[in-house]
């Protein structure tokens, strides 16, 4: 029986487990990636763990996200992670070079390895052939340090692709689809492999495009082959000598299959505020729209920034409508600035932004109140654009382009004749805002701005829980709805006091202060818990509350893990009919818990306002429930020491 290209590519790298589905596996992690506002955590959780230098084959630390410096903070947080990659020895890419995805693969990522990041989208590293996965801070500093990477065992989903796309359709597009098919949850536990004909006619930015919101699916992760196509990526890159073909076996078996006809797809749209409301946008109707917004790690590579330049050539951004650009990396810019095409975007009238996150993480531009903004980003959750009332529409820079011509929703199939970007022999090369490691350097002083709070530490796992729930939420909680981002909040990441004021504070003002009253408590959810981006503030913040439990119908992969890294226990009903009986503010007791955890899968709690009992499972690993009873991954490490 042949094997497909994760399993081949977990078994290469498996350190502990049985390569059986759903059961705990721990892998070998050959790189990681951090950014900034994810990174401050993490390398104060490295130092923690008192590891003179990192042991993968590759670190580095990005800075992409915090870099609209209003006050000293972002500022402070640059040096803190400067001086802690000079020292842990971590490659550091200074800001302006570009966001962590983009950079990662136009510089660093290597078929066939593992590559770790702080970050939810860095399965962007699949489209080159590695294995890559997003998880929680703390997770990528046992990484560093040399530990495994834990997680169940994915399935592993074949998406058969077809055909080839038609002019005017991309691949965002097919992202697009595969999500109206499985959905913001279809991915949780699995791997989405891509294979079959039509993977040869992408090219490697394209497929870098499907990996990255892949993440949406809620998946492990997504890959594709390294083939020709990649090796003439990274022979254009001027690092052929990293490539290495990796293809599953020809008869390869998959857990679940799907088939998508590239020629059938046309140009698509994710209406507000979920990535998987996708229509068509022949059918979406006529919508006026107010800003269009081009770059993210999704979309911002030399191919998509050429072609966008190409659309506006010569024309004029409507009236009425804001265009803001910003290319993926300074590898894109500086070729543009090179070419002209920087010089069409300018003239027809694009604001052209930072090579960063910037809006897409409401770094600046949030659209007007109750704004259309059409954006080639990935997540068009509710207030994450800043604009709280904002509709985010979510297309290819081809539909974006379109319509800041015409002011709204354009199906660019319109616009004529179709020009194929064809990928530059060469890439311009300029490595020169990376700062490469010194390993161990002991001398290099660390230097922490007064922003930087000490990390906050859990105590024991208590062996009764007696405690209100403090806030009832529905299906598809995102963790921009619990710990927000923006450019207000994600100045506080290295301070968990000062955030932790921020939980829930976009749908629950007085969360926080309830919290603090009570001395904690919990929060019960529904389906997918968690979803969306790897930020450990989520989890990290409300236990700073005293948060001890959450008690969902079932959990996101990454936010799940950092509950369990932050001693917070991740519960789900074994009848979901139970969740309905749970009032806010009811209390509820769990007893003996230290002893059940060890015990068998099933917990039984009292509702005491009701008193009604009632199950939940854990579904904890014997590592995970001695992580939770040690109240959290990095007490567990400094008792075990490892
Ligand atoms: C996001 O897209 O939500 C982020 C910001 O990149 C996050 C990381 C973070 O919150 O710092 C992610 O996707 O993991
Ligand atoms: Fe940055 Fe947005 Fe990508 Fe997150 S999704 S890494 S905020 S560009």
């Amino acid at each position: 029986m042949g094997e497909n290209l994760t399993r081949k590519i977990i078994a290469a790298h498996l350190k502990d487990g049985e390569m059986a589905g759903g059961a705990e596996i721990g892998i070998r992690i050959d790189q990681t990636l951090t950014q900034d506002a994810t990174g401050t955590m993490a390398y104060l959780q490295f130092e923690a763990m008192g590891v003179p230098c990192v042991k993968t084959e590759l670190s580095v630390s990005y800075i992409d996200h915090n870099t609209l410096q209003t006050g000293f903070e972002n500022a402070d947080d640059h040096r803190y992670l400067q001086t802690a990659a000079a020292r842990y020895g971590i490659y550091f890419s200074r800001p302006g070079n570009g966001i962590c995805h983009q950079v990662h693969l136009e510089r660093f990522g290597v078929p066939g390895k593992t590559l770790l990041g702080a970050d939810s989208h860095t399965p962007t590293g699949g489209g080159i052939g590695m294995l890559a996965i997003g998880a929680g801070g703390l997770d990528v500093a046992v990484a560093m340090g040399g530990g495994p990477f834990y997680m169940p065992m994915p399935k592993v989903i074949k998406v058969e692709l077809r055909g080839r796309l038609s002019p005017w359709v991309s691949a965002k597009d097919v992202i697009l689809e595969v999500l109206r098919c499985l959905t913001v949850k279809g991915g949780v536990g699995k791997v989405i492999e891509y294979t079959g004909p039509g993977v040869k006619t992408l090219t490697v930015p394209e497929r870098a495009t499907i990996t990255n919101m892949g993440a949406e699916l809620g998946a492990t992760t997504s890959i594709f082959p390294s083939d020709e196509i990649t090796r003439m990526f990274l022979s254009a890159q001027g690092r052929e000598n990293d490539w290495t073909e990796f293809l599953p076996d020809k008869d390869a078996v998959y857990d679940e299959e799907l088939v998508i006809e590239l020629s059938e797809l046309e140009p698509m749209v994710a209406l507000p505020h979920s990535p998987d409301t996708v229509v068509s946008v022949r059918d979406a109707g006529e919508i006026s729209v107010d800003q269009v917004a081009i770059g993210s790690c999704t979309n911002s590579s030399y191919k998509d920034m050429m072609l966008v330049a190409g659309i506006l050539r010569g024309k004029k951004v409507h009236p009425f409508t804001s265009l803001v650009i910003s290319p993926g990396s300074r590898q894109v810019l500086e070729m543009m600035a090179r070419n002209g095409a920087l010089a069409d975007l300018i003239s027809a009238g694009a604001r052209i932004l930072e090579t960063t996150c910037g809006p897409c993480i409401g770094m600046g531009q949030a659209p007007p109140t109750a704004a259309v903004s059409v954006r080639t980003f990935n997540r068009n959750f509710p207030g994450r654009s800043g604009t709280s009332d904002a509709g985010v529409y979510l297309a290819s820079p081809e539909v974006a382009a379109a319509s800041a011509l015409t002011g709204k929703l354009t199906d660019p199939r319109i616009l004529g004749e179709y020009k194929i970007i064809q990928q530059p022999a060469e890439f311009l090369v300029d490595d020169s805002l990376i700062i490469p490691p010194s390993c161990g350097k002991e001398e290099v002083e660390v230097l922490r701005g007064p922003n930087i709070k000490p990390l906050p530490v859990n105590a024991e796992l208590a062996d009764t829980i007696n405690a209100r729930v403090l806030l009832k939420v529905g299906d598809n909680i995102t963790t921009d709805h619990i710990m927000p981002a923006g450019s207000k909040v994600l100045p506080l990441r290295s301070n968990i006091p000062a955030i932790s004021e921020h939980v829930f504070s976009a749908i629950d003002a007085g969360f926080a202060t309830r919290a603090r009253e009570d001395g904690g408590g919990l929060v019960v959810g529904g389906h997918n818990y968690g979803q969306g981006s790897s930020r450990e503030h989520a989890a990290l913040a409300p236990m700073y509350l005293g948060i001890k439990a959450v008690l969902a119908k079932s959990f996101a992969r990454i936010h799940r893990a950092n509950l369990v890294n932050f001693g917070i226990l991740p519960l789900t009903f074994v009848n979901e009919d139970d969740y309905e009986a749970i009032g806010q503010d009811d209390l509820l007791e769990l007893t003996g818990v230290r002893s059940l955890l060890t015990a068998g899968n099933k917990l039984q709690l009292t509702n005491r306002t009701t008193g009604k009992a009632f199950k939940a499972r854990h579904d904890l690993s014997g590592r995970q429930a001695a992580i939770i009873l040690d109240g959290g991954l990095l007490n567990y490490t400094r008792k075990t020491g490892s």
